[in-house]
């Protein structure tokens, strides 16, 4: 898989990707990460990238010309996502259906914006990570990276690993234990240690759901609950 960033900042990226699996999956051949410097692409003699917004208001909007510049020079894969606050929210099926494509590109937005016309007529489609704003696209495009990158087959040790993830069943996960069984006074809960598998699925899934209404009941907005998970929630807690 190819991605390509277009940063103003690729030396942001040195440190994440050199203490990771993605390091590991480069230097396999299963990841061709490549970083473009749009300022490279200024042509002014001061290099700018950007300028202030027609119209009047703070701050500063990168400029066009050494964006697509940039990008017609690399002729990246797509699609071309732009990375803001404003764009669609990056998900779980969104990483699963980039994580199935040979390649695609990331545009990291800066200052107060992007020049509009780059979003419409140079990028493909513009995706958020998150409701906050970022002082730059740097770490929304590690997030993308990384996220799509452990579903590619090969890049994470364990393929069977990402199947059951948050997400992939549309609910938060259940909370995991592992050895002591009691630790500093707090018990393992008993029905975990019991042997019976059913009695262990069954609580699994309960807290999965309890977990999901109590702090992303937007998960579950707009369906109701099936007799089942019904039925799961008469169960006692533990
Ligand atoms: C950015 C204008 C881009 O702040 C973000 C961001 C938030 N969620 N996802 C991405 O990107 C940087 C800031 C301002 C364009």
């Amino acid at each position: 898989m190819r991605i390509d960033v277009f940063t103003l900042f690729p030396e942001y990226f040195t440190s994440p990707l050199d203490a990771s699996l993605l390091d590991k999956a480069r230097r396999a051949g299963v990841l061709d990460l490549r970083f473009h410097d749009p300022r490279r692409f200024a042509t002014d003699p001061h290099r700018s990238v950007d300028d202030t917004p027609f119209g009047g208001g703070a701050g500063m909007v990168l400029r066009p010309e050494p964006l697509f510049a940039a990008v017609e020079a690399a002729a990246p894969p797509r699609p071309l996502i732009l990375l803001g606050p404003a764009g669609r929210p990056f998900d779980q099926h969104r990483a699963g259906e980039l994580a199935g494509t040979p390649g695609f590109s990331l545009l990291c937005g800066r200052y107060e914006g992007v020049d509009e016309r780059v979003a419409e007529h140079l990028c493909d489609e513009e995706l958020s990570v998150g409701d906050y704003v970022l002082a730059g696209g740097e770490a929304a495009a590690l997030v993308v990276i990384e996220a799509v990158a452990r579903l590619v087959p090969g890049v994470v040790g364990n393929d069977a690993s990402t199947d059951h993830d948050s997400f992939s069943s549309g609910l938060l996960e259940e909370p995991q234990y592992t050895r002591p069984a009691e630790f500093r006074g707090w018990a393992v809960p008993a029905v975990l240690r019991s042997g019976d598998h059913a009695r262990i699925a069954g609580w699994r899934a309960a807290q999965a759901l309890r977990r999901t209404l109590e702090r992303r009941p937007d998960l579950l907005a707009g369906r109701a609950l099936t007799p089942e998970e019904q039925e799961l929630l008469e169960e006692p807690d533990d």
